[in-house]
């Protein structure tokens, strides 16, 4: 690591309320720190996740700027060769995880910078905006130390993702997995993975002798099952995994296999914004990025208009070529990339506050209305503090000052009412679910806090915080016994569904059990 000199900045002054939220904060930072690497969260997430680290860093800027970049640059040991940064690098601490080494045994193909084992995939490029940030809280000195360090590696991540993830030159970057969305059980993954369940999963599911499958799952002893992926979806994704590994995590043999493959569309947005960033590090270093990089950065900045359709941007078969017309929160990323042009930009806004989107907390995950909707299941409803940190980041370059204030007033009101740091929050209760201490939500919170405008999104989240916009009809809050969260202002224009979708977990997982291309054993 660079001597990244930076003297650790004051606590800002909070009436006492939040600074006792915010000491819960650093505390959860605190217990969750590695050394030069912050664990997500202490039980279920024992390593470094990619995402992750780089908004815990956007957190950690604000205790220790010099702690802060080593996170940020503790990414770079898990990188491979080709340029690629894993979206997992694992610690040497007794392996409780449910993906770890041994399902992706990298070491027959690769060896990571620092030998580390890592998972064989990559996640959301988070790390050139967790750079920038940190670079601002960093003295001249020590952000060039930090920003020499970390461009080299930094560069090849991005011309990997923009060559080898686009083999054919149209500009967007293809996934292999849902976890490389990181948003592991998003409704589009789930319809685009449901056709390769595996035989074994499917004839569990048709003898109706499911437990079999929840009995051999290590993630539901942390985490209560009902608030993660069914355990047909695990399955098949470890199927994924073993395609991946038996294609050599090379995408020319991959591409050949039946896993999905998609243009994730928040994946692919969150690249733009990064490729914007990773212009303004390599400027301020001194470094001139190579012509082919520059014009794969503008392509996929286009190419996003490719996957707008009448009303929202959804992600793309790169087989077919086809939208996957599941509407998520995924969809709105393009505000945060800079993308979407301008006239479509209020529509954006008035749909992401919507009741759909924000029942009574927003933004949620995925639509109240929707089939897949699920009050406290993952990423199919639960409202996500880092997506609505990315969502307030884009309204306020778009100009759109009270709806970032809105979506940071929400999340402090979540954050607050719980008084801890879970994983997600209930769009319709406000509970927390998943795991708890977890770190990007401390992270972010500490963030929030330090935040110049702080006195106004306190007062938006009181003003908030008596209006208590509920919605009937919803048929998760049913599903989920969250109906007891009591409607002062029944908006029953708000989600015009009263039926249980077919699309959502009871019938995917009926749907697996049934008929279906032939996969081999659940991996
Ligand atoms: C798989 C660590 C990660 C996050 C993801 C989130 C969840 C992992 C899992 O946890 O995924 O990568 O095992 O469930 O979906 O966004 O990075 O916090």
């Amino acid at each position: 690591m660079p001597a990244a000199t930076s003297t650790s900045p004051q606590a800002p002054t909070l009436p006492p309320d939040l600074q006792g939220l915010r000491e819960t904060a650093v505390e959860v930072l605190r217990g969750n720190d590695l050394g030069d690497v912050t664990r997500p969260s202490p039980t279920l997430y024992p390593h470094q996740w990619l995402w992750d680290s780089c908004f815990i860093a956007i957190g950690l800027r604000h205790l220790d700027p010099s702690r802060a970049a080593a996170e940020v640059l503790s990414l770079l040991r898990g990188q491979w060769p080709n340029g690629m940064i894993p979206h997992v690098i694992f610690a040497e601490v007794d392996d409780f995880y449910h993906a770890g080494p041994q399902r992706w045994r990298i070491d027959r193909v690769t060896r990571t910078a620092s030998g580390a084992q890592s998972t064989g995939i990559t996640q959301p490029p988070m790390i050139a905006e967790a750079a920038v940030r940190v670079g601002e809280m960093l003295g001249p000195k020590a952000r060039a130390d930090f920003y020499r360090a970390l461009l080299p590696g930094l560069i090849r991540f991005h011309e990997y993702l923009h060559f080898e993830r686009d083999p054919d030159d149209e500009g967007l970057v293809t996934l292999v997995h849902s976890w490389e969305s990181g948003m592991d059980n998003t409704p589009p993954w789930m319809e685009a993975t449901l056709p390769i369940t595996p035989r074994r999963v499917k004839v569990l599911k048709r003898l109706g002798t499911a437990e079999a499958l929840d009995a051999l799952r290590r993630d539901a002893k942390e985490v209560p099952a009902e608030e993660r992926l069914t355990s047909a979806e695990l399955f098949t994704l470890y199927r994924v995994v073993r395609e991946l590994r038996r294609s050599g995590y090379d995408f020319r043999n991959i591409r050949e296999t039946d896993v999905p493959l998609l243009q994730d569309v928040a994946f692919n947005a969150i690249l733009v914004r990064a490729d914007d960033h990773l212009v303004e590090i390599a400027a301020e270093a001194g470094v001139t990025l190579s012509k082919r990089l520059t014009r794969q950065m503008r392509r996929c900045r286009e190419a996003i208009e490719g996957l707008w359709s009448s009303s929202a941007y959804y992600s793309r078969d790169f087989r077919t070529g086809e939208l996957i017309r599941n509407e998520t929160v995924g969809g709105f990323l393009p505000l945060y990339a800079g993308v979407v042009p301008e006239e479509r930009v209020d529509g954006l806004v008035k749909a992401m506050t919507s009741p759909r989107y924000w029942p009574r907390f927003g933004v949620a995950s995925v639509p109240a209305d929707d089939p897949f909707f699920i009050p406290r299941c993952y990423w199919q409803g639960p409202v996500w503090v880092n997506i609505n940190w990315l969502l307030a980041d884009g309204l306020e370059r778009y100009g759109r000052r009270e709806a970032a204030l809105e979506l940071r007033a929400n999340v402090l009101n979540l954050i607050a009412g719980s008084g801890q740091m879970f994983e997600y929050y209930s769009p319709l209760d406000g509970s927390g679910a998943g795991s708890n201490s977890f770190s990007w939500t401390a992270a972010l919170l500490v963030d929030l806090l330090a935040r110049p405008d702080l006195a106004e999104i306190q007062a938006v989240a009181a003003r908030a915080a008596t209006e208590r916009r509920v919605v009937s009809g919803v048929p998760g809050a049913r599903r989920a016994g969250d109906d007891a969260v009591g409607a002062e202002t029944v908006r029953p224009d708000a989600v015009g569904a009263d039926t249980v979708g077919g699309r959502g977990p009871a019938a995917r997982e009926a749907a697996a059990g049934e008929a279906g291309p032939a996969a081999p054993d659940a991996g």
